[in-house]
């Protein structure tokens, strides 16, 4: 009888521990909903072209900056959209910026505070030199060996990126205070998963076209699908 009593106690303490491990990563997935933001702007794209000076076998004779990038249907790409005012843990995985034929790649990138790995996938001498203000600004020489780098910004901000050897060369890091962000891809759209339900403020941020936003109503387990049409400053 002893021992049957042991057995039980036993499964019970393993089963309720479970329960308690699995508990945090259901609620959060049960809970949450998604957005699925769509970002359009009816002006023309801003497209600049230039001839380059530098390194011509990895970087062309041209240069092609990004400035306002429209796709089908007025998609707005490379907008950060981000719920505004939220609270959450870092993601676990790693930012990642390239240096890839002259050009930041991706041209936007968004991160919660902590490390990124700086890439040169070129071959040639870069430079990374961030215009952070709330973060350490960040001005080092990427040799051609040095293949990856890590820097660190912990203070939510969005930070110009530019190389000083190629004088045309843009990106942008969004150091974001919580997770619940998202890129625009191609086609102006973005989702934004696990928001916390209920009335939540989506904040679009574009590097020419400035911040707009929005109210929403997300629902657990749903997807709410907003449209936020950016206005020229
Ligand atoms: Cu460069």
């Amino acid at each position: 009888m002893r021992t049957i009593v042991a057995i039980v106690m036993a499964v019970a303490l393993v089963g309720g521990g479970a329960a308690l491990l699995w508990w945090p990563a259901a609620a959060t997935a049960q809970g949450g909903g998604t957005v699925e933001v769509e970002v359009k702007y009816a002006g023309a794209p801003v497209i600049e072209k230039l001839k380059t000076n530098k390194d011509p076998e990895k970087c062309g004779t041209e240069a092609v900056i990004e400035k306002v990038v429209v796709g089908p249907n007025k998609g707005l790409s490379n907008a950060v959209v981000s719920v505004a005012g939220a609270k959450g843990a870092p993601t676990a995985k790693k930012a990642v910026i390239d240096q890839h034929g002259c050009k930041f790649v991706p041209h936007v990138v968004a991160m919660t505070p902590g490390e990124i790995e700086v890439k040169n996938s070129d071959d040639i001498l870069h430079n990374i030199h961030t215009y952070s203000t709330a973060n350490p600004p960040v001005n080092k020489a990427q040799p051609k060996f040095k293949k990856v780098m890590t820097e660190k910004f912990e203070k939510p901000e969005i930070i110009k990126v530019t190389c000083d050897v190629h004088s045309w060369m843009l990106g942008w890091i969004a150091v974001m205070p919580h997770p619940f962000f998202g890129i625009t891809d191609a086609n102006g759209v973005a989702k934004i998963e696990n928001v916390p339900p209920g009335k939540q403020t989506i904040e679009v941020w574009h590097e020419t076209l400035g911040k707009m936003t929005k109210d929403v109503e997300v629902k657990p387990g749903q997807t709410t699908k907003v449209s936020i049409e950016m206005v020229k400053k």
